[in-house]
């Protein structure tokens, strides 16, 4: 499979394993779980036929980690990122200090007025790096990334969770938590 194809079926799974099954006719279950043979078989229906084996590289080479195999390699979900309602099952995981939200700058008063609000998605983000969020912000303009006080969220009651490919997810975050770095 070359670089664009493989980016290409990369989106197209993100599509359906995170937003719109239903683009495909596919049905996923209360956690987010695709059968891996009903995936297939929808995808090549839809003119997108890729084969198991390609599957397995795309979800083993995806940069993000964005997908998994169940243990017995049945069935397939997204890590995170979800704008469906799923139950992931994660763990409440205690955060580090500090985690960082990259955003792009149009955002900034916004969410000076209200904190950091999971949109169309069933959490924020956050990353445990600048790096990640400089390039998370950088998705939707001229990036710009917001400390976030994780632990004094936490001590506050806050419940955070990490999702298996590292990425820290929370409800929201209000302001008081919330500084922006110049
Ligand atoms: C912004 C990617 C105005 C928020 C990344 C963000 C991530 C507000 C946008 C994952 C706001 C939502 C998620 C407020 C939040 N006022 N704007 N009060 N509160 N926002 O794409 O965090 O490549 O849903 O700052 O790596 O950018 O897809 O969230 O800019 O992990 O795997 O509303 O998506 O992963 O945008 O990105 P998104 P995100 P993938």
């Amino acid at each position: 499979m070359n670089t664009k194809t493989l980016t290409r079926t990369s989106r197209k799974l993100s599509l359906v394993l995170r937003h719109k099954p239903e683009v495909i006719g596919l049905k996923l279950d209360a956690s987010g779980w695709a059968e891996v043979s009903h995936l297939l078989a929808q995808l090549e229906r839809h003119g997108t036929a890729i084969s198991r084996a390609e599957l397995q590289y795309i979800v083993d080479h995806n940069d993000k980690q964005r997908f998994r195999f169940s243990e017995d390699g049945l069935r397939i979900r997204a890590n995170q990122g979800h704008s469906i309602e799923v139950e992931l099952g994660l763990r409440a995981t205690p955060p580090p200090k500090v985690l960082y939200h990259g955003t792009a700058r149009r955002f900034v008063d916004s969410i000076l007025r209200t904190g950091l609000e999971r949109r169309s998605r069933q959490h924020v983000h956050l990353s445990d790096n600048l790096e990640t969020a400089i390039k998370v912000g950088g998705r939707h303009g001229k990036p710009v990334v917001f400390h976030v006080r994780a632990a004094a969220m936490a001590a506050d009651g806050h419940t955070f969770f990490r999702s298996d490919n590292g990425v820290w997810l929370t409800e929201a975050v209000p302001t008081e938590f919330l500084r922006l770095l110049e």
